[in-house]
This record gives structure tokens, sequence and C-alpha cells, in this order.
């Protein structure tokens, strides 16, 4: 895309979440040659990192934050809470299979909003597909990339199932 600013974050609790989960959010945006930069962010563990990116996010205009975390997963609430960014979470797997983080990512009291994607993989490249629409209602090269990206989608899925 023209414009050359980093336009996503993505952050995980840990770097757990990465392999096999959020590297797939990541080469989704890459596909989708969208700006974006990758951290390691624990609510929890590292709360004053999660201050400093933020500061840095909303001071460069950042349009999007994907949150990633797993089991009692508040990275994305906390985020949420700390700035006006919309933040997409993701529910990454666990010992309950994941159950826990999605419920603490999508049971946000009203308020504060967090557009919770589904748990593991699908979620991860789910949050970059979001984070796309998003992005592709202001910038045209987006939009017509995800036209095409649908487009595509659609033949790969055959009539029959044998
Ligand atoms: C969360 O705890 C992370 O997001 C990760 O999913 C989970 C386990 O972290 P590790 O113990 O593997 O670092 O904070």
């Amino acid at each position: 895309m023209k414009n050359k600013k980093i336009m996503v974050g993505i952050i995980m609790g840990s770097k757990s979440d990465w392999s096999g989960t959020m590297e797939h959010c990541s080469n989704t945006l890459k596909e989708f040659g969208i700006k974006h930069d990758v951290k390691v962010i624990s609510a929890h563990r590292t709360p004053k990192r999660l201050h400093t990116f933020l500061k840095k996010a909303e001071k460069n205009k950042m349009e999007v934050i994907i949150a990633a975390a797993g089991m009692s997963a508040h990275l994305a609430g906390v985020t949420a809470a700390l700035t006006t960014i919309p933040v997409l979470g993701v529910p990454t797997e666990s010992k309950l299979k994941g159950l826990d983080s999605l419920l603490s990512t999508v049971q946000m009291p009203s308020g504060i909003p967090v557009g919770t994607l589904a748990i593991g993989k699908a979620g991860a490249i789910n949050a970059a597909l979001l984070a796309i629409s998003i992005l592709s209602t202001r910038y045209s090269d987006v939009f017509k990339k995800l036209k095409k990206f649908r487009n595509s989608f659609e033949k790969k899925v055959p009539k029959k199932p044998y």
C-alpha cells in the first residue's frame, strides 16, 4: 500500500502465542502488504511495556490493534481500556482448549469493547482479515485486494463434497 506507516499492531501475552497461532495473523497481513508491528506484551507480566506501546501507537496513529492471549486473557480488555484505537482480541489455546481465554476476552462489561475472534489459528487469521476490512473503508488499494481475495476464496470451495 502507498501509506507506509505501521497500520496494525499485533501484541501477544507470550512468545508461546506466536508459533502455530499469531504467526498466521502476521502472515495474512503480509499477504495484503499491510505494515504491522509484532510484540510480546503481557498485561500482567509487562504492564509498562503495554503503556509504552500504546503511547507510541496513538502518537503514530496506528489504526487497529490485535491482542492475543491465553488462559485468564485480559490483554485485549486492558488494551481497549487504555486506548480508543479499535482492539481485536484473539483467545489462544490453553489447557482448557482456549475456552477460558475466549470467555476472558469476549465477556467485556459494556463500555469498553473488544472485537473477539475465534480461538487459535482461525481467530488469528480472521483478526487480520477483520483489520484489513476496517482499513479497506479508508484505503482503496486495500479494498481492491480484499475484494480479489474474497472472489478467489469462493472459487476454492468445491461444489461437491466428494
Ligand atoms: C498468557 O498466558 C499468554 O498469552 C499465553 O497464552 C499464556 C501462557 O503463557 P506462557 O506460560 O506460555 O508464557 O499470558
